[in-house]
């Protein structure tokens, strides 16, 4: 069967060869495969089972999916085969896949570069920048091909631990597969999955079973499997498509809650939990804990913490940062729950660069059981991400106070992703700011300025009456950009001064702040927000790593403004 990582990668392969072709022309083209790429990537469902029941118009339902890219996934699901991508394949032979991950790199950049020095792969592209080739071709220059030579560095390091949201809805599918196999009782995605780590080395699959022999076969079996590596009784080590690895162990029921602790980790973790087993005179292992040849607890995850003396501890927190000392004095905090988020302050529509429009957006929202949204369109100096100017922006709240006159069950709030320029400064004045019920500030532009000034900019926009939150203040891009480099403590205490909220964007391949920098800020008592960066109506489903991101960085609800009612978030609001 067609898997829906193959579906994604061969629309993304169409859209990257396209804009290689035919440049600037072929953007909006262009665009539409990556968003069903984006789209099929983040289903839940097989897109081939939606085919197999529902046939093109099963397709057609899907969001970012029309006639002609229906058509494409059709032909390859009957014939594995999509002629169009071979053709493009034919014209242009560059790996395209090895320059997704590189920042910068993209389409006009590959072509210049297949045109003037033949590259097609990046290991050329290294070779070339390493002999200073690079900068003879126009465009470049010595500094920037000393920058792709650290990108490409950046990027391999990263490289073999892949970002959560592109394992997360695989990683459950196949949860939800396993716990359907005749005679599991019990089956989960242990590991770092279950910590809800920002990047994920590998699946750790924990089964309960009659018959581990039945789950083996059926483990090693399914049809993501590229590779099985290794195979026992009651233990299988396969490599998925996409070299994704994963593991699986069968355990016995009374073994159960002591196996998930110990495969939850983190490492750190389970070796001072274990210490702790020791001074009491127990032993932990994944068998369960034993007091001499009697075990004493194992069936459940709360039994083993319990004979241990200590709280259950959320799996987001076993990093042995601190949780074992507080759940032994029961006094662990009460982690913001995954659910309880009435809104979402980052939303894009497209009058920017987002996808819908903002009555889509709004709807979308409402199902997802959001009570609000804020759209945060990009302002003028973003022209590239279709920055609105004042007019635009003045014309966009008359827009959205209509919507909100025919809307039921969701309230629009109007707003916008101000960008921060180089000196500080918004690009938008504070007398059409002041008529938005929210203001968001990013920083989009000028990221290689030295830290003092980059921190200056973000001190500076937190300082602005006018700005209530500052949007994803590291800029990172988790595996392939580094963020601009800023002195995140002093941006915290502006912050707290200032009464400015701070964005967990709970994007999976931003999740800025990090966990350790949101256990600052909520330590230090400023308030956070996550939002889900939404460019698409489905995007609203990431806010669940935003969520976790928090809960990793320990903290509660009350910290998060965005779990207040409208009413009252937009009274905590500057
Ligand atoms: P990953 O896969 O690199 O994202 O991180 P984890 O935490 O999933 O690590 P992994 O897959 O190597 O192992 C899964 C869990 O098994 C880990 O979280 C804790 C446990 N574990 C693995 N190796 C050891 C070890 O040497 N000692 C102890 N105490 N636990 C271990
Ligand atoms: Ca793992
Ligand atoms: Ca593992
Ligand atoms: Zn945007």
């Amino acid at each position: 069967m067609v898997k829906n990582a193959e579906l994604a990668k061969a629309m993304r392969d169409i859209g990257f060869l396209t804009e290689v072709e035919d440049g600037d022309n072929a953007q909006f083209k262009a665009r539409a495969y990556y968003r069903a790429a984006d789209t099929i990537a983040s289903l839940l469902e097989n897109v081939a089972d939606i085919y197999g029941r529902q046939g093109v118009a099963g397709l057609l339902e899907i969001p970012s999916i029309g006639k002609a890219i229906a058509a494409k996934i059709e032909e390859f699901i009957k014939t594995g085969r999509m002629r169009h991508l071979e053709e493009l394949k034919e014209k242009i032979p560059i790996n395209v896949d090895e320059f997704y991950g590189i920042e910068g790199i993209g389409p006009k950049t590959v072509k210049m570069l297949y045109d003037k020095l033949q590259i097609k792969s990046l290991a050329e592209l290294e070779t070339a920048a390493s002999q200073g080739r690079l900068r003879n071709v126009p465009g470049f220059t010595e500094r920037k091909e000393q920058d792709i030579l650290k990108r490409i560095e950046f990027f391999k390091r990263g490289k073999g631990r892949r970002i959560i949201g592109e394992i997360y809805p695989l990683a459950k599918q196949i949860e939800a597969r396993l716990l359907k196999v005749q005679g599991v009782k019990k089956a989960v995605a242990a590991g770092s999955l279950r910590r809800m780590k920002e990047t994920i080395g590998d699946i750790d699959y924990l089964v309960v079973a009659d018959d581990p022999e039945k789950v083996m076969e059926f483990f090693v079996r399914m049809p993501e499997v590229d590779e099985v590596i290794g195979r026992g009784p009651a233990k299988a080590f396969v490599r998925l498509a996409g070299n994704i690895d994963a593991d699986l162990l069968v355990v016995p029921e009374e073994s159960w809650g002591s196996a998930l602790q110990y495969f939850t980790g983190s490492k750190e973790h389970s070796v001072e939990t274990r210490k702790i087993a020791i001074a009491k005179g127990l032993r932990l292992n994944e068998w369960g804990v034993f007091k001499g040849d009697k075990r004493v607890a194992g069936a459940t995850e709360e039994q083993v913490y319990q004979s241990l003396g200590l709280q259950w501890i959320p799996p987001e927190i076993r990093e042995n940062a601190g949780e074992i000392v507080l759940a032994k004095k029961n006094q662990l905090p009460e982690l913001i729950e995954y659910g309880s988020l009435k809104g979402d302050l980052q939303v894009h529509s497209e009058n920017s660069d987002g996808t819908a429009t903002i009555e889509e957006m709004a709807r979308a929202a409402r199902e997802f059981g959001l009570d609000y949204i804020a759209i945060t369109d990009h302002t003028k100096s973003l022209a590239l991400a279709g920055g609105l100017d004042e007019d635009e922006l003045m014309e966009q709240i008359d827009r959205i106070a209509e919507i909100n006159d025919r809307l039921e069950g969701v309230r629009v709030l109007s707003s916008a992703e101000v960008n921060i320029m180089k000196d500080g400064s918004l690009d938008m004045p504070s007398n059409v700011l002041d008529k938005l019920d929210i203001v968001g500030a990013a920083i989009h532009s000028n990221f290689n300025l030295p830290i003092d000034i980059q921190t200056e900019r973000l001190v500076k926009a937190a300082k602005n009456p006018s700005v209530d939150i500052l949007f994803h203040p590291t800029g990172r891009l988790i595996n392939k950009r580094e963020g601009y480099p800023v002195d995140i403590e002093k941006v915290i205490e502006a912050a707290l001064d200032t009464n400015t909220v701070l964005e967990i964007d709970a994007h999976y391949d931003r999740l800025d702040l990090k966990d350790e920098y949101v256990r600052m800020a909520a330590r230090k008592g400023v308030k956070l927000v996550i939002d889900s960066d939404a460019h698409h109506p489905i995007h609203f489903a990431y806010l669940m790593f935003g969520i976790a991101q928090a809960r990793r960085g320990w903290a509660r609800q009350q910290d998060v403004l965005n779990t207040l009612p409208t009413d009252k978030l937009l009274k905590a609001l500057k």
